[in-house]
């Protein structure tokens, strides 16, 4: 551990408002100590950072449970309506900080390690992150859970726990796998490959290596067999790492075997005295893990509990010989492979078997949970259970976070028309009442539709129970509609072109009383597009719930500085009632204010920048502008049309190496999903990119690119404290709502983005002349689309652009290599659904705007002489 800083620094750095009370102090020492000892098995000898992070961790937990077993206890006695936020993914980040601060006992858990030696924010950092999401839709489920607690909402997140979350993304390059320039050429004579093309693109490997200091990984026994392989790999591009995030144990859970819930698969469908059964399925277990959700400041603590496929005893068994035996003992892992390992795509649906039982799995233990608590949850008697199904909509409210937990639709039918006996319109009114959808993306890519023959092999029982929902539900609108095919074909939950499937969006809508959009906008073109005829009939149902974050961890926990200047200011209900920060509006103009604000941003920008020195081994310059996009890698999201924006700095740059330039650092940061080609090229461009520019003299300290590597929950948490701009480019009319907006803007970054998803709103509320709104609006999306758009109209008309465009397809940016890119190319230029060249040159727009309204900076469209001539 590196040594504690000194005291008069820890005072520096310790507002009044967080100094514990000394026994608080003295018995988080006690605890600490028993936990090393009794629970860790370690004296201060053999204890390793990590068991000092383990002991606090359990220090911190135990002032958790008796909360955790109260509110439980409330709940039961009182009986409210129970909230159950189904989620295939709760991207969690770290829990350590967040529940110290929550609980309030940072201070003394602060005071205590200093006391003992111990740097609390070293300790922290062990930490792994539960990284059981891919982006918004998984955080955005995380910060939920974080914000019902806080408003003493009686709510439970549940889900899967993944032995492996998101994969770590690592950079690869030669130098890190220990191979030098002329290995590599040997290699390439081998190969026979003798164009001199790969040579070179070792060289520049080795080049860019050098230059951005990677931290070095074992990845050279990966690459042992396949050393063509690792050299395009050797080339800047994503590799992914498993995320074995349980390896030391996971401090915060509790595993329930007790509870363990039987999960049946397979299997057929059969007629038994009038009644459907299913019989002849695999059963596999699902064994809950409780992890505790504490409030704010309220000693509320909810529960996330999160299921893990355990194989049951008898899985496989057949007891006739020993080889059957050891086979059968060693296929129980097939079993238990359901939780192994969140789907890493985001914002597309894959289609695989695997990723069908996993959503299956969570909606049939959570609802098994659900009914279970329903009936034993009796306000006043403890024994005699509840009977009357009827009142379970009193009692039960049910999310679906997207369709992923959809199947939870017919899982209830099935519970209650099968086990409970309930007939269909009982049944399906109480499932109506319970469920409602939240709808998080309108791009079609990834729109779950399931083939029925895998339904009919996985769930038989289930889809007989759709076809009778969509057989009733069809009849409703043929009598509404007047037997109209075309709207019959357009509603219904079962699709018949190009092979049967069951569309999931109509069966989740069809399914329940409310569903919504996540931002004005997306609510909007939910309506009018995706499901127009669903609205057009239930216009009633479609709702709008504007995406939020917690302000907990996205301001409290993550820039402490700027959260205890805004404390002393306007005190500290903000924390909870969030709009309070409206009253920092009286000190817009004090120039005291405002000089302080800067010095928070000023030093939060220090520490982000010495942050990545270490990490990348780049040294940035903390008085450029930090110019950031992090998010997953998309096509929608358009980070090539930051690129393409950052070459064009460039090539100004290099034409008029002495005219005044703010100093810019722009980063880029997301993970690409593994099959996403495009999203991996774009990837490899930016670092490319960044290698040329970062090299190159006449630049100097005028532009520097940074790739973000590994973005996760805990990178933002750095990141947007020092952000000075936030790119929020998006297509308008493709980002449903983004969330990673509005972290940024809680951090006092300016925004330049288009008028899609959340930043419509964002702009409305902050002012437009606060935030650089650039690019076109849906509707002119809509009408370019409609018209045909032509890259290649743009192209021509502005030559900055056409400069970039030829440069990409030169070979500019890949040592001359004109193949290496052309696949972006030819994107860009003839299939490029997102439009990325006609926003160009308003993004050109907007700096032009920077240039006079902030930075008293002309653009200069001068041509300058050519430098060969005299
Ligand atoms: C995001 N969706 C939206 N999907 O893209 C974003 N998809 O605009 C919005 O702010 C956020 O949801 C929260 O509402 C996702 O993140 C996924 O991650 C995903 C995962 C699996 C399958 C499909």
């Amino acid at each position: 551990m590196s040594k504690p800083v000194s005291d008069a620094d820890r005072r520096k750095q310790i507002s009044v408002r967080h100094i514990a009370p000394v026994e608080n102090v003295a018995n988080v020492k006690k605890s600490f100590n028993r936990h090393l000892h009794y629970t860790l098995v370690k004296d201060r000898n053999v204890a390793t950072p990590r068991d000092y992070y383990f002991a606090l961790a359990n220090t911190v937990k135990d002032h958790l449970t008796a909360r955790w077993i109260r509110t439980q206890q409330y709940y039961y006695e009182t009986d409210p309506k129970r909230v159950y936020y189904l989620s295939l993914e709760f991207y969690m980040g770290r829990s350590l900080n967040n529940t110290m601060i929550n609980i309030g006992i940072q201070g003394a858990c602060d005071e205590a390690m200093y006391q003992m030696g111990m740097d609390l924010e070293e300790l922290e950092e062990i930490e792994e992150d539960a990284g059981l999401g891919n982006g918004g839709l998984g955080r955005l489920a995380a910060c939920f859970l974080d914000s019902m607690a806080t408003l003493g909402m009686a709510a439970y997140g549940y889900g899967l726990r993944y032995d492996y979350g998101i994969f770590t993304q690592r950079m690869v390059n030669g130098e890190q796998m220990g191979l030098d320039l002329e290995d590599l050429e040997d290699m390439e004579d081998d190969a026979g490959l003798g164009n001199g093309g790969l040579g070179r693109l070792a060289a520049c490997f080795l080049d860019s290596m050098a230059t951005m200091g990677m931290p070095a990984y074992g990845y050279g026994i990966r690459y042992e067999h396949g050393i063509f392989t690792q050299i395009i790999d050797a080339n800047g591009e994503q590799v992914e790492v498993p995320d074995d995030w349980l390896r030391y144990g996971n401090p915060w859970e509790k595993a329930r075997p007790e509870y363990m819930i039987p999960i049946n698969f397979y299997g057929r469908t059969i007629e038994e005295d009038g009644k459907r059964k299913w019989v002849d399925c695999q059963t596999v277990l699902a064994m809950p893990y409780d992890s505790p959700i504490p409030g704010y400041n309220n000693n509320c603590v909810n529960t996330m509990r999160l299921w893990s496929a355990k194989s049951p005893n008898n899985f496989n068994l057949r007891f006739f010989n020993d080889g059957d035996y050891i086979q059968a003992v060693l296929d129980r892992n097939l079993a238990e492979n359901i939780s192994r390992v969140l789907y890493p795509n985001d914002n597309s649906f894959g289609g695989k078997e695997l990723r069908l039982k996993q959503e299956y799995f969570l909606c049939a233990a959570t609802l098994q949970d659900v009914v279970r608590r329903f009936k034993h949850s009796k306000f006043g008697c403890r024994k005699v259970a509840r009977t009357d199904f009827s009142r379970m909509p009193e009692k039960v409210a049910i999310q679906l976070n997207d369709t992923h937990p959809a199947m939870a639709i017919p899982e209830l039918m099935r519970i209650l028309l099968d086990e409970e006996n309930l007939d269909w319109d009982t049944a399906w009114d109480i499932t109506n009442k319970c469920c409602a959808y939240t709808n998080h993306t309108i791009l079609p890519e990834a729109l779950e539709r399931w083939p029925i023959d895998l339904l009919e092999r996985l769930l038989p029982r289930h889809l007989e129970i759709i076809y009778t929902i969509n057989h009733n539900f069809m009849a409703y609108v043929a009598e509404r509609y007047n037997h109209d095919q075309e709207k019959m074909r357009s509603l219904s939950i079962v699709e018949e072109e190009g092979g049967k499937r069951i569309n999931m969006a109509h069966l989740a809508i069809v399914g329940s009383h409310a569903v919504n959009g996540v931002a004005r906008l997306h609510s909007e073109l939910i309506k009018s597009d995706l499901f127009y005829n669903f609205h057009q009939m239930w216009p009633e149902k479609f709702q709008n719930k504007t995406n939020g974050i917690t302000p907990r961890r996205w301001l409290l926990l993550c820039n402490p500085a700027l959260s205890d200047l805004i404390s002393d200011k306007i005190g500290e209900d903000w924390i909870v009632h969030l709009e309070q920060l409206a009253q920092l509006k009286q000190y817009a103009d004090d120039p005291n204010f405002q000089r302080e604000v800067m010095k928070v941003k000023s030093d939060n920008k220090q520490k982000l920048a010495q942050y990545l020195e270490e990490q990348t081994g780049v040294k940035v310059n903390p008085a450029s502008m930090f110019d950031i996009q992090v998010k997953r890698i998309h096509e929608y999201k358009r980070q090539l049309l930051n690129v393409l924006h950052v070459m064009t700095l460039y090539n100004r740059i290099k034409q008029n190496p002495n005219a005044p330039f703010v100093p810019r650092t722009v980063m880029i940061g997301g993970k690409a999903a593994p099959g996403y080609y495009m999203a991996k090229q774009i990837i490899k461009l930016f670092n490319r990119v960044g290698s040329v520019i970062n090299n190159d003299p006449v630049v100097g300290d005028k532009l520097k690119i940074i790739f973000l590597e590994n973005y996760r929950v805990t990178y933002a948490e750095k990141i947007m404290p020092g952000s000075d701009l936030s790119e929020q480019i998006s297509t308008a009319g493709t980002e449903a709502s983004g969330t990673g907006n509005m972290k940024f803007m809680l951090n006092g970054a300016l925004t330049v983005g288009t008028l899609d998803g959340a930043n419509v709103e964002m702009a409305e509320e902050m002012g437009h002349e606060n935030i650089f709104i650039f690019g076109m609006t849906v509707d002119e999306v809509k009408s370019l689309k409609s018209k045909g758009y032509d890259a290649k109209t743009y192209y021509e008309k502005n030559p900055e652009l056409k400069q970039v465009i030829d440069q990409l397809k030169s070979g500019y940016y890949s040592q001359g290599n004109p193949d290496e890119f052309i696949d972006i190319y030819n994107n860009l230029m003839y299939h490029d659904i997102y439009l990325t060249l006609a926003d160009y040159d308003s993004s050109d727009r907007t700096i032009a705007d920077y240039g006079r309204d902030i930075w008293g900076v002309e653009p200069n469209f001068e041509k300058l002489p050519d430098p060969h001539s005299s």
